[in-house]
C-alpha cells in the first residue's frame, strides 16, 4: 500500500523523531565535584527545572579541608519542601547526618565537618520553578590539634 513507500516510512520516522526531541529536554545533573571550588546548580538553571528531577552531588576536597556551601539562590515550591527540595548532608548521602533541608526563602551557609559534602536536589511530578545556584569553596581544617599545637608553640618559643 501507499503506507510503506520509502517517503512514507521516512515521513513517520521524521515525526517520531520530531516527537521525542521535543518532548522531552535532555540534561544530566549531580556528580562528584573535587576542585577545591565550584558552583552547582538544578538543570537549565537560571530557567525552570525539570519535573521529577533527581540529583545528587557529592563534593569532596583535599582530606584536611571542609567544605563550605553558600547558596545565591533558591525558588522552588514552598510550604515545608515536601514536593521540591534541596537537602545538605554532613558527609557521603546515606550514612551521614543532614544539615538542612530548604527550597525557598532564604540563603543559609552550611560547613562540612570533614572533606565531603553531599548536595540532593529533587523535584516532584509536577509545578517548576527557577531552582537554585549555590556556589562552595574549602578551607583548611582548623582542629583542636593544630589549636593545641599553635598553643604549644606560643607557650615554649
Ligand atoms: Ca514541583
Amino acid at each position: 500500500s501507499h503506507l510503506c513507500t520509502p517517503n512514507a516510512i521516512l515521513k513517520v520516522h521524521t515525526y517520531l523523531f520530531l516527537l521525542v526531541f521535543f518532548s522531552a529536554e535532555d540534561y544530566s545533573c549531580g556528580g562528584l565535584l573535587s576542585s577545591s571550588s565550584g558552583t552547582l546548580q538544578s538543570p537549565f538553571y537560571p530557567r525552570n527545572y525539570p519535573n521529577n528531577a533527581d540529583c545528587v552531588w557529592e563534593i569532596q576536597v583535599e582530606s584536611n579541608f571542609r567544605v563550605t556551601l553558600t547558596f545565591t539562590d533558591i525558588q522552588m515550591e514552598g510550604g515545608r519542601c515536601l514536593s521540591d527540595y534541596v537537602e545538605i548532608y554532613d558527609g557521603p548521602l546515606h550514612s551521614s547526618p543532614l544539615l538542612g533541608k530548604i527550597c525557598s526563602g532564604y540563603y543559609p551557609t552550611y560547613t562540612s565537618s570533614s572533606n565531603l559534602l553531599s548536595v540532593r536536589f529533587h523535584s516532584n511530578s509536577r509545578y517548576t520553578y527557577r531552582g537554585f545556584q549555590a556556589n562552595y569553596y574549602s578551607t583548611l581544617a582548623d582542629d583542636s590539634t593544630s589549636k593545641f599545637y599553635k598553643q604549644a608553640l606560643l607557650i615554649y618559643t
